[in-house]
């Protein structure tokens, strides 16, 4: 009998997936595959259910002889090992992103003569209040706020990028490509830099901006968004302050907060030691660490420590004395910064930090020394990079240029070739 194969990722079982399995039920016994953790999070969305769940909701529809785990996001193990004589799929991955994948599908497909049966994709109102369920689902506090935890037990590096606003939110959710060999590929979750909510403001980055209006910023962007955030609280402020922040961001479902061991006034790192900046004693820190943790309600949030003694150009022993002090206090994570341009002192600290302790996830901000990859990153033993300002830098110089050039011309139709449509404009944002 012939075998025909279709890839699930959903948490759902909607119409839609129903006729997939009854019009695959015309070609031949059918077995389902369940797209892993690890490639769904860069493919769709994030799953509601773990991937074992899912695998036993799909054993539970009739007419589904077997389900199996896809690990890979192009097919290449399930039709290695399976050789389906069909693959079944809605036609809506004829386009976009996933047509990568349903080409890579058709070529594993023709060298033994199997097929593709691409089956009219089912959009109708109920499928697409699923879907909107689903992603509210995502978006409320105690789903989002679980899922950085989730996403490094998941992931080999959790990528996250800048964002500073609703639009900006939107860019990192939706922002998807056809990366390497056709997989799709897309960020993991949001960082709120201080020093892209100051600029955006017009202000510097000196912990002048209140936690309100803070706040305010990431209420911007949950409303518009599903992924994980990662804020970050500057120093902390006083301790007794500190401890309403933690209370605040949960409640809010911000997954982590990462502060930083500096006193006094606070100075953008990048700085280094141009400007002076005083680094706060262990003792202190690890006691605002410990505080946060007493005050925090849910296992799920995580308190960050970030080291400035490379910034501060003390050396990676201290660093190191700290980092062990810092999680020894509770500290949930390790950032560690740098601006050099070299990413050796970071290598060695990361090497050395992980010959003690396996576990602890580590954090960096590769601004400076931006020409290492995740890769090694990975090699390393980091969990989590964040891009912590590459959206704003990117968008000024051409709203400068923009501007400049309309001043010089007189008018706007030299600068419009650059420019997305009005027809984009007005329809980028989705109405209810
Ligand atoms: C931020 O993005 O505000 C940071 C990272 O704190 S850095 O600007 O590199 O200090
Ligand atoms: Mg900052």
């Amino acid at each position: 009998m012939n075998t025909v194969y279709a890839c699930f990722c959903t948490d759902v079982i909607h119409e839609g997936h129903l006729n997939i399995i009854k019009e695959a039920g015309k070609y031949g016994r059918i077995i389902i595959g369940c797209l892993s953790d690890r490639a769904l999070i860069r493919y769709n969305r994030f799953p509601t259910m773990s991937e074992k769940e899912r695998m036993e909701l799909y054993k539970t529809l009739d007419g589904v002889d077997s389900v199996v785990l896809q690990n890979d996001m192009l097919y290449d193990d399930v039709i290695n090992n399976i050789h389906p004589d069909y693959v079944i799929h809605g036609d809506n991955w004829k386009h976009g992103a996933e047509a990568a994948i349903r080409s890579h599908v058709e070529t594993l497909l023709l060298s033994y003569g199997g097929k593709i049966i691409d089956v009219p994709y089912t959009e109708n109102e109920q499928v697409k209040k699923i879907d909107l369920q689903l992603k509210e689902k995502l978006s409320m506090p105690e789903y989002r706020r679980k899922r950085l935890r989730q996403l490094i037990e998941m992931t080999d590096i959790v990528k996250v990028m800048e964002a500073h606003s609703g639009l900006t939110g939107l860019i990192v959710e939706k922002t998807v490509i056809e990366g390497d060999k056709g997989k799709l590929d897309q960020f993991d979750a949001m960082w709120i830099s201080s020093l892209c909510d100051s600029t955006e403001k017009g202000k510097p980055d000196i912990e002048l901006i209140d936690m309100t209006s803070r706040f305010r910023t990431i209420e911007d962007i949950m409303e518009v968004t599903t992924k994980p955030i990662i804020f970050d609280g500057d120093t902390g402020g006083l301790t007794e302050h500190f401890v309403y922040t933690v209370r605040s961001l949960e409640r809010l479902g911000v997954s982590a907060v990462i502060i930083e061991d500096k006193t006094g006034l606070k100075k953008n790192s990048l700085f280094g030691t141009e400007v002076e900046q005083t680094q706060a004693g262990i003792e202190d820190f690890s006691a605002k660490i410990a505080a946060g943790k007493k005050a925090q309600l849910t296992e799920d949030f995580m308190i960050i420590a970030r080291i400035e003694s490379l910034i501060l150009e003390k050396g990676v022993e201290d660093a190191l004395e700290r980092a062990g002090a810092f999680v020894k206090a509770g500290a949930d994570g390790i950032m560690i910064h740098s601006r050099k341009q070299e990413p050796d002192e970071i290598l060695s600290f990361c090497d050395r930090f992980r010959e003690d302790d396996k576990d602890t996830p580590l954090v960096v901000v590769p601004t400076s020394f931006n020409v290492i990859t995740e890769s090694e990153l990975i090699e390393h033993g980091v969990n989590i990079v964040i891009y912590a300002n590459q959206l704003t830098r990117s968008a000024f110089p051409a709203m400068k240029q923009t501007a400049e050039d309309i001043l010089k011309y007189h008018r706007a139709k030299e600068v419009d070739d650059r420019l997305m449509s009005i027809n984009q404009i007005i329809t980028l944002i989705d109405e209810i």
